[in-house]
């Protein structure tokens, strides 16, 4: 913290001591700040990643390619999704983030007719997020199913499985809906879950890059 934020510490209270022991959860990254997206998750607290599912994967292909990601997405993927003749693309083994959204690319030019979806959490499409004007660029028929938690769920629940306090996986994010509009692809974003089937049919209906951003409570799975 510079100069200029010891300057509003010495504002907002008496001494530094009560400064420190103020600001001590979020410097020890105990306190989640979600940045200006946190009001849209608040609202978003009853959309569990199981109604996605659920609700969402009903309006695929029968025949889709779907490339899962790595984190509570993929596991709620594995315990809630009815596989038909769906192909399913996992990071087996070594389980990397980030795998979805380009496994969806490489199967989208190798099969450039079929359905392809992506799905992925906030923190594994973060990392790849420049590729989606690739798609763009390339016309790639990928509809990806983003569940947008505010923070990296899995090591979340790995932290709390052995009983530490929960810390640093908390993600400031951009709105990703927004920023695949930007991109020239069309960006959905769902904080009710009554319009998550409106927002599935639009998204595969779409033939381009889209992301349908389901904002989601991250302590539900
Ligand atoms: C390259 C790589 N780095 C770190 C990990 C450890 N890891 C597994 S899941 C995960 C978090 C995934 O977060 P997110 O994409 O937001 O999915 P969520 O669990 O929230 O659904 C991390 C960091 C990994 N598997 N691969
Ligand atoms: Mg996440």
């Amino acid at each position: 913290m510079g100069g200029h934020g010891a300057i509003k510490l010495g504002m907002l209270f008496p001494d530094v001591f009560t400064s420190v022991y103020a600001l001590s959860p979020y410097v020890l990254g105990l306190e989640k700040d979600y940045g200006k997206d946190g009001e849209a998750y608040k609202q978003a607290q009853t959309i569990k990643s199981r109604d996605t599912l659920i609700t969402g994967y009903k309006y695929l292909n029968a025949n889709a390619v779907i490339a899962v990601d790595v984190g509570n997405n993929a596991y709620s993927f594995g315990r809630y999704f009815e596989c038909r003749k769906h192909r399913v693309l996992l990071s087996g083994y070594l389980g990397s983030i980030g795998f979805g959204f380009p496994a969806a690319m490489g199967a989208s030019a190798a099969a450039p007719g079929k359905s392809i979806i992506a799905v992925t959490g906030d923190g594994g499409f973060g990392q790849y997020l420049a590729e989606f004007t690739t798609a763009v660029k390339y016309g790639m028929n990928i509809t990806t199913i983003l569940v947008n938690n505010g923070e990296l769920g899995k090591i979340s629940n790995e932290q709390r499985d052995i009983e530490l306090p929960v810390w640093q996986t908390s993600l400031v994010n951009p709105n990703f809906s927004e920023y695949a509009l930007s991109c020239g692809g069309l960006g959905i974003r769902v904080t009710d879950v009554a319009e998550l089937e409106e927002a599935m049919a639009r998204a595969i209906i779409n033939m381009g890059p889209a992301v349908v951003e389901i904002m989601a409570d991250p302590e539900l799975t």
